[in-house]
């Protein structure tokens, strides 16, 4: 554990990145917060305010005005982290909130460890980790959907779903930690035990239901946390930018009619119907001499490898030509290295494109794909697409994307924890129906218990909080 997590020395952090805006917020809490506050602010007592009011005045340093600030304080227990708080709303820019934090620091502040705030926060009792972690989960957040799915964990649907769970559980323990009491020859042949079940059967295929369904959540839910890499690729001078540009709907990628023009990759996330999509312009496929498109070359296969789903452009003004066959068909011609360029069997959706200037040919066939039509150029069939990438997304997924269980798990973390109760429990009703004695099932379930405290943090150690703490960024 690191030295600092933990304990509850005064912390500040910037809240907001540091560039060109308005405003710069600058968070701190702990023991004494708000006296160290005071003794940099004026003209009024930091120190003689109330908890949730907000004070307008200005930071000093040996009678020199820092710059001009409003300062919520927040008291002990009713503030986020549950100890004496103040947010700092200073100047944005490059230097006001700097300069702040400079005499913060002096004064006897220290920078907070990331996601410091959230863990006091969890210590003191505000919160449970399934919502500590949605708030980083929202942070991150990348489309809406995955926006809503973080808050309705931070309302605590997941919490109460997990508590609610834990509950059969432990019903299903102390009936077996029941019969446990007893001498063998005093329990009276239980009915359930002697067909082979545990003592509140029911009660424990209820729980492992519902288990079941949230680690099944895990595989939609984890699309709509990270996102789907879909790569674009084809020939160069195929459109692949303009493509790149037209679905992200701004001018990111340079276009140029010169092929070649992409030389290293780009990335942006873009939302496909809710599914947030990380979505990557490649360099175009072709053999050069030029050192550095061939450097970009090679970093287009390594994307591939990546790609979940690849959207591979035709040029239709060129039509089909023997690269785009090598590429989407692994076609051996003699003059074409196809051991490399034949695409690494992702699923693939294949476009063709400049469809303003080269109509797609009736009854078009190719490589056994669908092909859809666009104008990258006129936004002619990109709606279509948007529609198409969703739907490729979903037929590679066994599951509905679009019926979101009404709860979820929001992490790995959580998934696996699941997942062990659930084995936990799995293995308990085996050796239930096995007839095996109580006394090797009540450790499984404990274990199961256990494990499902480990989930909203009732149970946890310094390892596991810092592990979890650290991925936070800094200020939350
Ligand atoms: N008419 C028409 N021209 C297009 C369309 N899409 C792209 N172009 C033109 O094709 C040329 C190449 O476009 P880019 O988007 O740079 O192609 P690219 O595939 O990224 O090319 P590289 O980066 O060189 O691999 C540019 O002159 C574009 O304006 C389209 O849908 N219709
Ligand atoms: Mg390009």
């Amino acid at each position: 554990m690191h030295d600092n997590y933990g304990d509850d020395s005064p912390i500040a952090a910037f809240a907001t990145v540091a560039g060109n805006s308005a405003l710069t917020l600058i968070r701190c809490s702990g023991k004494g917060a708000i006296d160290l506050a005071s003794s940099v602010f004026a003209p009024k007592k930091l120190k003689d305010a109330l908890g949730n009011t907000v004070l307008h005045g200005w930071i000093i340093s040996a009678n020199e005005k820092i710059d001009e600030v409003l300062v919520s304080v927040f008291r002990a227990p009713k503030s986020y982290t549950g100890e004496d708080s103040l947010d700092i709303c200073c100047h944005g820019g490059p230097s006001a909130g700097k300069a702040v934090m400079s005499v913060l620091k002096k004064a006897g502040f220290r920078d907070a460890l990331p996601g410091e705030f959230t863990f006091r926060a969890f210590t003191n009792g505000k919160l449970d980790l399934t919502k500590a972690e949605s708030v980083m989960e929202l942070v991150s957040a990348k489309t809406d959907t995955s926006r809503r799915h973080a808050v309705s964990r931070l309302c605590g649907s997941l919490e109460t779903e997990i508590g609610e769970i834990k509950k059969l559980l432990v019903h299903v323990l102390s009936g077996a930690e029941i019969y446990l009491d007893y001498s063998e020859d005093e329990i009276s042949a239980d009915a359930d035990e002697a067909e082979g079940k545990l003592p509140n059967q029911d009660t424990a295929l209820d729980a492992l239901a519902r288990l079941k369904r949230l680690s099944a959540s895990w595989q939609i839910e984890r699309i709509f946390q990270e996102g789907v890499t879909v790569v674009i690729a084809g020939r160069p001078n195929s459109g692949k930018s303009s493509l790149f540009n037209a679905l992200l709907k701004e001018d990111r990628s340079i276009v140029t009619e010169i092929p070649g023009t992409t030389r290293d990759w780009i990335e942006a996330y873009v939302s496909v119907e809710g599914i947030p999509v990380r979505l990557i312009d490649t360099a175009g496929l072709r053999e050069s001499s030029d050192s550095v498109e061939k450097i970009g070359v090679q970093r287009s296969r390594e994307l591939l490898k990546e790609a979940e789903l690849v959207l591979y452009l035709i040029d239709g003004a060129q039509g089909v030509t023997k690269e785009d066959t090598a590429f989407c068909v692994g076609y051996n011609a003699a003059e074409y290295n196809t051991a490399e360029n034949a695409q690494t069997q992702k699923p693939l959706l294949l476009l063709w494109n400049k469809a303003d200037i080269a109509p797609l040919p009736q009854n078009f066939e190719f490589a056994d794909n669908k092909t859809v039509s666009v104008s990258a150029k006129t936004g002619e069939g990109i709606a279509e697409l948007f529609t198409a990438i969703a739907s490729a997304i979903q037929e590679q997924a066994d599951y509905q994307l679009r019926e979101m269980p009404a709860v979820a798990v929001g992490t790995e973390r959580q998934k696996k924890l699941v997942d062990t109760a659930c084995s936990a429990l799995e293995e308990a009703l085996a050796l239930a129906e096995k007839e095996e004695p109580l006394d090797l099932i009540a450790p499984l379930l404990r274990e199961a218990v256990n494990a499902l405290g480990e989930i909203t943090g009732e149970v946890s150690t310094a390892d596991i909080l810092e592990e979890m703490f650290s991925r936070f960024c800094v200020g939350k």
